[in-house]
């Protein structure tokens, strides 16, 4: 696939080829795998290099992440330090998913420091599926499955008609002034991040006009991934709780001891996180939508937005996407996911700060620069507690690259042991009355294909950007 600019936006997209008709596509395909498959994806930058405009004044790179996978760090697997495409550079991936990956959803999206969010707020990501679920909760087998991708992309000045006739896929083969209109669209809406300039969408389809098909009391898997760079989601459907099955690929039953399923109100989806449930059909609309999200005094705004209509007399499927039945599943060599966490080897603190116009963003009061060396270095075979502080009043997203982690208290509340599960991806609350808010996570080093540097980031793709990122080593 490639990264180059849309010419129907003007804003940087992925395309990917194939030896038919159309050849190109716009977006990024999902990739469905089974644990212990490998992914190889060959990736070219055609982003025009001549950008100068960001405070950084390097021109547009790119790369992959393959977030939530348990994959080694290194070149060419998921290493998003020393693979950075310049300009109409390539490099192939080669990805092997681990043979205990837990079957959910996961998902990948370019991660070069200081232009993600600009890269994934204009919706470059795709969607890796993990078969097998229905293995783990065999009555989920033979339900409608629903892979949803949220994002919120920025509304370009300039995507009329007429000016996408105009318009080719490669910068070079535009004319001086589409050159020109791209450079001031690009210069434009990469200083706007205001909620006015951009739109919520459901596959790729304006939030709220989705129709959904489900019959009166029929089970449907949703599987939902939050592509967006930097909005929190609180899911919810109307008259109804959500059966979750799933927190950001891992089924939350997994940890012995943990509730298979949880029956609940509402799921919030931090950025970058992913949650799948089951929805049981009532006998008329209603309405999937996300609440309104309190991110914190100094935090964006995220309001409420509907998300798309169930409604039992919506046109069906044109072509229905039902799980398989349960069949035996492949026992892995090892199964790190369903052992119950070691004793911490290390005890370790993560503050998480911002300076008063939140313009820059620290982890222990520094922030990141990618010649950086390692905060942290940690022992493979072991798992560590972190303790996360938020100094700020807003909420920071902590994510890990290649591991999971378990939550065990929030503001020095413990998580009920049933209540457990693996996380990649978890919103740690905003400091009130000077007070920090406070998480306690064990996280996992023990899989020995996670070794070398890696890093771990706030999630709000524009904190990243802006400093909130710190890399970790694990070594032998
Ligand atoms: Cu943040």
């Amino acid at each position: 696939m490639s990264a180059r600019i849309d010419p129907r936006t003007l804003g940087p997209t992925f395309f990917y080829h194939s030896d038919a008709p159309p050849y190109a596509t716009h977006g990024a395909p999902t990739l469905e795998v089974r644990p212990g498959d490998s992914i190889r994806v060959a990736l070219h930058n055609l982003l025009p290099p001549i950008l100068s405009d960001d405070a950084h004044g390097l021109p547009d790179t790119t790369n992959l992440h393959f977030h939530g996978l348990t994959l080694s760090p290194n070149a060419p697997s998921d290493d998003v330090l020393t693979t950075l495409l310049m300009p109409l550079a390539r490099t192939t991936y080669d990805v092997r998913v681990a043979a205990d990956q837990p079957p959910g959803i996961y998902w990948y999206h370019p991660h070069p420091h200081h232009e993600t969010s600009w890269q994934v707020g204009n919706g470059m990501a795709g969607v890796i599926l993990v078969d097998g679920i229905e293995n783990v909760d065999p009555a989920l087998g033979g339900l409608r499955q629903r892979v949803m991708v949220l994002r919120q992309v920025y509304l370009h000045p300039d995507s009329d008609e007429a000016a996408i006739a105009t318009r080719f896929c490669g910068f070079k083969n535009l004319s001086t002034k589409n050159k020109i209109d791209y450079l001031l669209a690009h210069r434009l809406v990469r200083k706007s991040d205001d909620d006015a300039k951009t739109v919520v969408t459901l596959n790729d389809r304006p939030a709220g006009s989705v129709a959904i098909d489900v019959k009166p009391g029929e089970r449907q898997l949703f599987r939902v991934v939050n592509a967006t760079s930097m909005r929190n989601l609180d899911l919810a459907v109307d008259g109804e709780r959500l059966e979750l099955i799933s927190q950001d690929g891992v089924p939350v039953g997994y940890l012995p001891g943990s509730e298979r399923t949880q029956s609940v109100p509402d799921i919030v989806l931090p950025p970058g996180g992913r949650a799948e449930f089951v929805v049981t059909g009532l006998d008329h609309a209603t309405t999937l939508r996300s609440r309104a999200f309190d991110s914190g005094p100094k935090g964006d705004k995220d309001p409420a937005v509907e998300l798309a209509t169930l409604d039992p007399s919506a046109p069906p499927d044109a072509v229905e996407n039902r799980l398989p039945m349960p069949s035996v599943a492949v026992k892995p060599p090892h199964d790190y996911y369903r052992t119950p966490p070691t004793a911490p080897a290390q005890h370790r603190t993560v503050v998480l700060a911002e300076n008063a116009d939140g313009s820059r963003f620290f982890i222990n009061r520094k922030s990141f620069d990618m010649r950086d060396p390692a905060m942290f270095v940690a022992k493979s075979g072991t798992v560590e507690e972190w303790t996360l502080r938020n100094e700020s009043e807003e909420v920071h997203t902590f994510h890990t690259h290649q591991v999971h982690f378990i939550v065990e208290s929030v503001n020095g509340r413990p998580i009920p042991e049933r209540e457990r599960e693996w996380r990649d991806t978890y919103n740690v609350p905003y400091a009130r009355n000077h007070v920090p808010g406070s998480a306690k996570i064990l996280v996992d080093f023990r899989d020995p294909v996670v070794r070398g540097t890696f890093v771990f980031h706030c999630h709000i793709l524009d904190h990243e950007d802006g400093g909130m990122m710190a890399k970790v080593r694990v070594e032998a």
